[in-house]
């Protein structure tokens, strides 16, 4: 892969997220580990025990609408199996996030029992919400407060500071910026963070990411290929780009562009047309 090495992979204000994570960490009661269902190994902070200790957890797979769930219930038993509590949600359509609260006043119930034994009756629960960029901390911070408290967008790197926010239930979030950690050496984690856009696609190559992503939908979901781009199971992934580049009318000089082809693979994804994908294997 091109020049995975000289990546920036750990911009400055991530270091200081960590930094002021550590900072307020005895102040929090739960700890919020958001991850994307449709990459439930690669969005997974690889230092998150250093950096949150022995804190209460919840890990939270959002974008539930966009995976392929039978494949993301492998990783969430997976999950249950090391001792987490774990949700799977789809953030923007329904309830599901309801669901968190319940969890939520599970893991803290020793602790809010304790609370009352002093007479803090209505103190606040303090949760932190932490994970990697674009995968849905602020929107999950806006469903439990019921209105936009949080700025959010589908891009990495909306959040660019620490907040605390009020949410309907009891329960002060801090929203925080997404972190990456310092390097990783799997190629395959980094083309899943640029195909769901948890760092910026022009970090890598557009061509190099769709033809990862093309053949990873003809060796496990052929049949997305074919509905969606109407492309047979391929021996070589210049045949899929051939036949979408017709299909969508992508030329260059009489000849059809790849690039263009690549782009649309990806905005694609982006555009949530291409769905119903897990691209972490288990
Ligand atoms: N389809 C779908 N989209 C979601 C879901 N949750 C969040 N999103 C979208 O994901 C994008 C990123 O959401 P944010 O809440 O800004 O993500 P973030 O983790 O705060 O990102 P940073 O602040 O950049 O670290 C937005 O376009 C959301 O609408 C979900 O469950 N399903
Ligand atoms: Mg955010």
């Amino acid at each position: 892969m091109s020049n995975n090495n000289n990546i920036n992979w750990y911009p400055g204000h991530m270091a200081k997220t960590k930094r002021e994570i550590k900072e307020k960490l005895d102040l929090i009661d739960v700890v919020y580990e958001v991850i994307d269902a449709r990459i439930p190994y690669s969005s997974k902070i690889k230092d998150i025990d250093e950096l949150i200790k022995n804190k209460p957890r919840i890990l939270i797979m959002t974008k539930k609408d966009l995976c392929d769930l039978d494949k993301t219930l492998l990783w969430k038993k997976y999950y249950e199996d090391d001792g987490y509590h774990v949700l799977i949600v789809d953030l923007n359509n329904n309830d599901d996030y309801k669901e968190i609260i319940k969890v939520t006043n599970e893991v803290t119930s020793d602790l809010k029992a304790k609370w009352e034994s002093k007479g803090l009756i209505s103190k606040d629960i303090k949760a932190l919400v932490v994970g990697i960029p674009n995968v849905g901390k602020s929107t999950l911070i806006n469903k439990l407060a019921n209105r936009k408290v949080a700025n959010v967008g589908n891009r990495p790197g909306v959040t660019t500071s620490v907040n605390w926010l009020k949410t309907n239930y009891n329960i002060l979030l801090l929203d925080t910026p997404g972190i990456l950690w310092p390097k990783f050496d799997e190629e395959k984690v980094a083309l899943n963070l640029a195909c769901t856009g948890a760092i910026k696609s022009e970090i890598l190559n557009a061509d190099e990411i769709a033809v990862y992503v093309l053949e990873y939908l003809n060796d496990n979901y052929p049949n997305l290929l074919k509905e969606r781009y109407n492309v047979d199971t391929f021996s070589d992934v210049l045949e899929a780009y051939e036949t979408i580049g017709k299909k969508i009318g992508a030329y260059k000089n009489g000849e059809v562009d790849y690039e263009k082809v690549s782009i649309k693979i990806l905005n694609d994804i982006k555009g949530e047309y291409l769905k119903g994908v897990t691209y972490d294997d288990r």
